[in-house]
């Protein structure tokens, strides 16, 4: 596999990008390698500057369930484009984005565009604190709600004490603030509740996991931390920027049937533009400035050209039969991987909700992220390559999510079975 010019932009980029990379996971750390620099991508596929080609899996973590290229969504932006990219404004289709989001998920009652899911929970995280007027969050181990300080955190020494940082720059304080439990283990927060007693203002979770590898809810997880926020005077901050408009049109909380008071969106609502949205109850929500004290704002929150795609991208998965195409899609994923573990005897284990899926390398079930963790992140690199140099791009981490979409096709999917079969015939015993 030819990859020359990507090693050479590559290593000039190391020079003057931390990583050569402007997002860490780029950089393959987790699986070794170059990483192809991409060129272009159309429909299920993306080129690479020394002319590889793949089926793509990744869809830009999360964004693309259009497609890379989506025809109504390049007009919209090329449209948008010609009539100013940014204003600093109130713009109708602002207006018009919040009215599909908040039209597809009622939970939303009011909420506020910004420009990327990191900013989205760190600003419902500040709403939810000032409503409530307590200061302790729980977040789960295994789950990532972007790099705001008070969210690089793990769980501290003693399950019920405060968590430390995973980042260095981050200060002891700010992690003091955070408590940690495990996904899918109620008494985990419970015990939290217990020894935090009228301190916890709201719990953040991804209702379904996508940042230890696609890990779904237990049955009735979520509905009884919706009964336990709700005993404890405690907000409920479902963090759907992956599952949200992916898992189906009324994200999670529909799928589930679990209403939270705050969501938190990004990746698909921008159709891969920047965009991150935040919005829940009214009367939380109307904490944020200019109508209360909590503060947030952004230079280019609500901007044209970001808002345009997302319009055009929530307008598509808004018709008819877009979402059981996605899952039969997602299905039929899940069975190419699973057929061709059983006809190598490869151990693996294969979560899936809708069209967003993940390959571990360890036994079932994977339901917490000590289950994930133990995964052999050395055979999934193994396998990642395998797979790349086969032309087939899938996350260049065993903990992250590969996602179908629209545009992959039947052929699409029996050439990257075909591949995933080769793949673990090729790896050491
Ligand atoms: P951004 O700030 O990257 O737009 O969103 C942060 C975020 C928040 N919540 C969840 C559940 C997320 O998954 C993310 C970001 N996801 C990662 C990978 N799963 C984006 C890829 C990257 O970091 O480069």
């Amino acid at each position: 596999m030819n990859l020359s010019r990507s090693e050479e932009l590559f290593e000039r980029s190391q020079k003057l990008m931390p990583g050569g990379v402007n997002s860490p996971v780029r950089s393959f750390g987790g699986v070794g390698g170059t990483p192809p620099f991409l060129a272009r991508g159309n429909g299920s596929h993306v080129w690479d500057v020394d002319g590889n080609e793949y089926v793509d899996f990744l869809g830009s973590w999360g964004p693309l369930i259009l497609g890379h290229a989506n025809p109504v969504v390049v007009e919209a932006v090329q449209k948008a484009a010609a009539d100013g990219t940014s204003f600093g404004a109130p713009t109708e289709k602002e207006l018009l984005l919040a009215e599909l989001i908040t039209g597809a998920l009622p939970s939303i009652e009011m909420m506020r565009l910004v420009s990327s899911g990191t900013e989205a929970t760190m600003s419902a995280i500040r709403m939810a604190r000032a409503f409530v007027g307590r200061s302790k969050i729980i977040k789960f181990n295994g789950n990532y709600h972007g790099h705001a300080d008070g969210l690089l955190v793990k769980a501290g020494s003693g399950m019920a004490t405060h968590g430390v940082p995973t980042s260095a720059g981050v200060p002891e304080s700010y992690a003091a603030e955070t408590l940690v439990a495990e996904y899918n283990d109620l008494d985990s927060v419970k015990e939290l509740f217990a020894a935090n007693v009228n301190q916890i203002a709201a719990i953040i979770i991804e209702p379904v996991a996508g940042n230890m590898g696609i890990v779904p809810p237990n049955p009735g997880f979520l509905q009884a931390l919706r009964k336990l926020t709700r005993d404890e005077g405690a907000l409920l901050i479902f963090d759907e920027v992956i599952s949200g408009f992916r898992v189906g049109l009324h994200g999670a909380q529909g799928l589930y049937g679990v209403t939270p008071d705050l969501t938190c969106l990004g990746k698909i609502i921008g159709g891969g533009l920047p965009v991150g949205a935040y919005g829940g109850r009214e009367e939380i929500m109307r904490m944020a400035a200019p109508l209360g004290p909590a503060y947030q704002a952004g230079t280019l929150s609500g901007n044209p050209l970001a808002v345009s795609a997302g319009i055009a991208c929530l307008t598509e998965l808004g018709k008819p039969g877009v979402y059981e195409r996605l899952n039969e899609l997602g299905a039929l994923a899940e069975q190419g991987v699973r057929a061709a573990a059983d006809a190598t005897g490869t151990q693996v284990t294969v979560n899936r909700v809708g069209s967003a899926f993940t390959t571990f390398f360890a036994e079932a079930p994977i339901t917490t992220w000590s289950e994930a963790a133990d995964a052999d992140t050395e055979r999934y690199a193994n396998y990642f390559h395998g797979l790349l140099e086969r032309g087939v791009y899938t996350a260049p981490s065993q903990f992250e999510a590969g996602f179908v979409s629209l545009a992959h096709t039947d052929d699409d999917l029996a050439f990257a079975a075909d591949q995933v079969r080769a793949a673990f015939e090729s790896l050491p015993n």
